[in-house]
């Protein structure tokens, strides 16, 4: 047997694989669903300071059809729904690590620096253990709010306030970069930050837009229908986001991969990038929890046939040319 085991900011995980924010994790029910799957962790929805109904709807479709989509995946806009931050800390505080088996990522999305400091505080006063902050700067569909991760200096006096509340290891979901200046610039805020243990690259790619061939209308209805991409389409520069990352950060850093997982394959890839472990988003959406035990088989497989013991014998190993 091969060992899918994996440790971050110093906690274990009995897997890599866990939810990416926002998919199936609203909800005490749809987490309830993440515990009893294969998943190694799970992470609630963003959260804001109070509840949000969030966008209009339709405001998820998945581009099943190559045609429409170039390779499949779906768009999204939700708008930050979630039950406010008190829901997810009263979950926090309920929750039984050593029972589950997996620890808790909690995910944090302030609508202003002074409700992010707001929500850290009263996580960090809760001294829950196990339970890990990863502070979202990188919501692409909220109208009239531009993404924190495409300003390096507001990123910067960001971290600088939270940083030190947080007090314990933390992480930070990133957008997607397309510019090696911008991966070296974001590199360097993230390393003058000691605690800030992990990025969680890619978010979402943002304000695509998908429209249907027949009725000749968007697919979803916020912002004239502009949302997020995710699934198999972004794969490849999720691949490249966790590789400049894993190459950039101060040693002791670690990347967690999101982005184009469907299969065994794309996780392998996304560990050889350099990867210390795998969230799942649209195919999670469409598959349900079970997908958790089929990648699983699905890594293990392409390990053993490798010749391969754990992540660790092949994490951030691709060659180049
Ligand atoms: O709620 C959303 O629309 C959303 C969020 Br907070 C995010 O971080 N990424 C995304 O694609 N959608």
């Amino acid at each position: 047997m091969v060992d899918l085991s994996t440790v971050i900011a110093g906690v274990p995980l009995s897997n890599v694989f866990f939810n990416a924010a926002g998919a199936w994790c609203q909800r005490e029910d749809e987490l309830q669903a993440l515990l009893d799957s294969g998943a190694g962790s799970l992470i609630t929805k963003s959260a804001t300071y109070e509840a949000r109904e969030g966008n209009p709807t339709p405001r998820y479709a998945p581009l099943a059809d190559g045609v429409i989509s170039g390779g499949g995946g779906s768009i999204s806009s939700i708008g930050l729904a979630n039950e406010g931050y008190k829901y997810y800390l009263n979950y926090a505080r309920q929750f039984d690590v050593t029972r589950h088996g997996k620890p808790l990522f909690i995910s944090l999305s302030g609508l202003s620096l002074a409700d992010s400091v707001k929500m850290v505080t009263a996580f960090a006063q809760a001294e829950l253990s196990g339970c890990i902050l990863e502070i979202n700067f990188s919501c692409p569909n909220v109208p009239g709010k531009p993404q924190l991760g495409y300003d390096m200096n507001a990123m910067d006096t960001t971290l600088a306030t939270l940083a030190p509340l947080i007090e314990k290891p933390f992480g930070i979901k990133l957008p997607p970069y397309f510019d090696m200046a911008h991966f070296d610039q974001v590199a360097a805020v993230v390393n003058k930050y000691d605690n800030l243990a992990f990025v969680t690259c890619i978010n979402s790619v943002g304000n695509g837009l998908a429209i249907d061939l027949d009725t000749e209308r968007a697919m979803i209805k916020p912002k004239n229908g502009f949302g997020g991409l995710g699934g198999r389409m972004i794969l490849n520069t999720a691949l490249a986001n966790v590789n400049a990352f894993y190459r950039r950060l101060a040693p002791g850093k670690q990347v967690i991969g999101v982005g184009g997982v469907v299969s065994g394959k794309e996780a392998f890839l996304h560990i050889l990038a350099g990867a210390s472990a795998i969230q799942i988003g649209t195919q999670l959406m469409e598959e349900g929890p079970p997908v958790f035990d089929r990648v699983k088989r699905e890594l293990e497989s392409i390990m053993e046939k490798k010749g391969y013991n754990s992540v660790e014998e092949f994490r951030g190993k691709v060659k180049t040319l």
